[in-house]
């Protein structure tokens, strides 16, 4: 009956030397199942079992149970081994050179048009203003009758339009914004900005463009002079251009304000001499303003004898032309990655 147990010692021999040859996870994954399982040598080997008796039969459980813990650590061992071989292997390829010099991505511009966009905002809020946003399409109704413009206006003809049917066009100047907000705000006092885009069929030149942005501006209250007008937009263009710069508020019309003005800078380009580009003025207009007229406020809901108010559109290209020294307004619209590349925020 010794033989049984020679059998047993013989066979896990085997297993244990056949193990030493595994190498990597797929012979591991072989010899588990070659080795340990039901079908195994060794699970064979225990249904002999059956012919033993009494003590013999004790031993030989204990010596298998021996053989299968003996088989089971090693194969835990070489899993451990394998595994970890794995992880440093995989560790070694993908190895990191910290000291190599990184890409150079490179940084993108933001348009002018947006950083001062962002910067006329920025100077209304800080003074209390509440920031509107208003559709770029937008019905006649709005853009022409409200604003004090009938059908039959000739100051029609000088916004001339970019209609999408008979009652709805591109809105051509940022001041229907103005009847949307007294709308909303229900015959109470606001104080307004609404910056977006514009468009007019105009002859497109160094200063001209079919599209462009405004920023609006609107004050309704009681007892709002034109002494509150020239205040803001004073402080408003002493925070875009500084002291230096020559300001000028010349008398002019517009069919929803009385009176009006036109607020002007002398030329980036000459410094106010005259040239081509200010066609010999020394100056460039940068906004329209005026105190409301009585007609828009009766239009909204305002009693004019009882509130009164100021509104202004200031063109957003124009301003950072002359900010920036920009000499051509098509450079905007270009997307020329020389022009944007010098506005990149350091
Ligand atoms: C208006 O559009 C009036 N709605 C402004 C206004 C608002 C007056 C509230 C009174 C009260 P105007 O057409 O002048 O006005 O345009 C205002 C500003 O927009 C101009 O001063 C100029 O800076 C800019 N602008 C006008 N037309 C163009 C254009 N074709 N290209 C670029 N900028 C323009």
């Amino acid at each position: 009956m010794s033989e049984i147990f020679t059998k047993v010692a013989e066979l896990k021999e085997k297993i244990l030397s056949d193990l030493k040859e595994v190498k990597d996870e797929l012979s591991l994954k072989s010899f588990q199942e070659t080795h340990m399982s039901k079908k195994s040598a060794l699970s064979q080997l225990m249904s002999e079992i059956r012919n033993l008796v009494g003590e013999e039969k004790t031993k030989f459980g204990q010596a298998m149970n021996d053989a299968r813990s003996a088989v089971q650590t090693a194969f835990q061992a070489k899993q451990k081994e394998i595994q970890e071989k794995a992880i440093a292997m995989k560790l070694e390829r993908e190895k990191i050179d910290i000291t190599l010099p990184s890409y150079n991505y490179k940084l993108g511009g933001i348009n002018p048009f947006y950083l001062i966009q962002d910067e006329i905002i920025d100077t209304f809020v800080s003074i209390g203003y509440e920031v509107k946003e208003g559709p770029d399409v937008e019905t006649d109704y709005y853009n022409f009758e409200r604003m004090n413009i009938p059908a039959d206006h000739p100051a029609r003809e000088m916004q001339d339009s970019l209609y999408i049917n008979p009652t709805t066009l591109l809105r051509t100047h940022t001041s229907p914004e103005q009847a949307h907000a007294m709308d909303e705000k229900q015959g109470k006092p606001l104080m307004m900005i609404c910056p977006g885009k514009t468009y007019r069929r105009d002859d497109d030149d160094a200063t001209h463009s079919h599209q462009f942005g405004q920023v609006e501006g609107l004050v309704v209250g009681k007892g709002i002079t034109m002494a509150n007008l020239k205040a803001t937009l004073e402080l408003f263009v002493r925070r875009m251009f500084g002291e230096k710069r020559e300001v000028r508020f010349r008398g002019s019309y517009f069919p929803f304000t009385e009176p009006s003005v036109e607020v002007d800078i002398s030329c980036m380009n000459c410094g106010g001499k005259g040239c081509s580009m200010c066609k010999g003025t020394g100056f460039i207009e940068i906004l329209g303003a005026g105190m409301v007229h009585p007609n828009v406020l009766k239009m909204s809901g305002y009693d004019p004898s009882v509130y009164s108010g100021f509104a202004f559109g200031v063109g957003i290209e124009r301003v950072a032309m002359l900010r920036y020294g920009i000499d051509d307004i098509r450079k905007f619209y270009q997307g020329d990655v020389r022009f944007i590349e010098q506005f990149i925020r350091k």
